[in-house]
């Protein structure tokens, strides 16, 4: 089995408020099916959630603001997991879209539904989303957690992460020039971090407990999704942790 979470850097123009990237979604999911293993698929929010997530100062406290960004950000994330969804089926995956708030509170967490779903053919999608954190906070439970519960209790052989750049860089490589791509990242990098739930460096520390758990974890360009086929030879191009 194989872990997949669709970056929302790839899957939407994080620049532009709910712009979906139906074309390199689509690409991806091409890719995918061509690997004869099983795989989850998990999506993060990119412009359907991160925007207005900042807009609503959400994560945090429970007041009249915050619970209008709740359900806002929460029918945004709805709307491209149905998008994901039908490019799913367009493909012969019959699935169903799980939000975290159906499967998180206070901490505690029940995925057995995701066996049984499994058991069915039914691909259980979930995704980066608001969830009750408990009485007075609304949290936002990134797309990456779900990835490393889910990789707790499958134990997969990989899990792999598309983004929109072809790994993690000394720096972001969207602002400088010089930035050099790192194969296997055991050193300090810098990133800047534009989102609620703490960008690439938020992304390499949930790869290092993913591989901590003896998985080994990738970060691949999903532009070029074909790369996937190159994970174990030398001419892969991404980065392994
Ligand atoms: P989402 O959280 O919406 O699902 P994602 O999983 O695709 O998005 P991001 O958190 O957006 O991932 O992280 C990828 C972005 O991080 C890149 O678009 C890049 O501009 C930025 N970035 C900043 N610093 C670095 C770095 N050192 N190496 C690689 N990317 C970096
Ligand atoms: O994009 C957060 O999930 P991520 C989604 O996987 C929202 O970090 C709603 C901001």
């Amino acid at each position: 089995m194989i872990i997949v979470k669709l970056g929302g850097s790839i899957i939407t123009d994080k620049t532009k408020y709910k712009a979906f990237r139906s074309k390199e979604t689509e690409n991806i999911i091409k890719e995918l099916i061509k690997i004869k293993d099983n795989f989850i698929i998990v999506h993060g929010g990119g412009s359907f959630g991160h925007i207005m997530a900042r807009k609503y100062n959400l994560p945090g406290k429970l007041n009249k603001n915050s619970l209008e960004g709740y359900t806002v950000v929460h029918n945004d994330m709805v709307e491209l997991n149905i998008k994901i969804s039908n490019l799913l089926l367009k493909y012969g995956i019959t699935n169903i879209g799980i939000p975290p708030s159906s499967i998180i509170y206070n901490n505690k967490k029940n995925y057995n539904i995701f066996k049984k779903y499994f058991s069915v053919n039914i691909m259980p999608v979930s995704y980066g989303d608001v969830y009750l954190k408990n009485e007075n906070y609304l949290g936002i439970y990134s797309g990456d957690n779900i990835v490393y519960d889910l990789s707790k209790i499958f134990k997969p052989e990989k899990v792999i992460f598309f983004s929109d750049v072809d790994g993690i860089y000394d720096k972001n490589p969207k602002k400088y020039n010089d930035a050099k791509l790192l194969k296997t990242v055991n050193t300090d990098f810098k990133s800047d971090n534009n989102d609620v739930t703490g960008g690439i460096m938020g992304k390499y520390m949930t790869m290092k407990k993913i591989s901590n758990l003896g998985i080994q974890t990738y970060l691949i360009n999903g532009f070029y999704p074909q790369r996937l086929n190159l994970i174990d030879n030398n001419e892969f191009i991404g980065t392994v942790v």
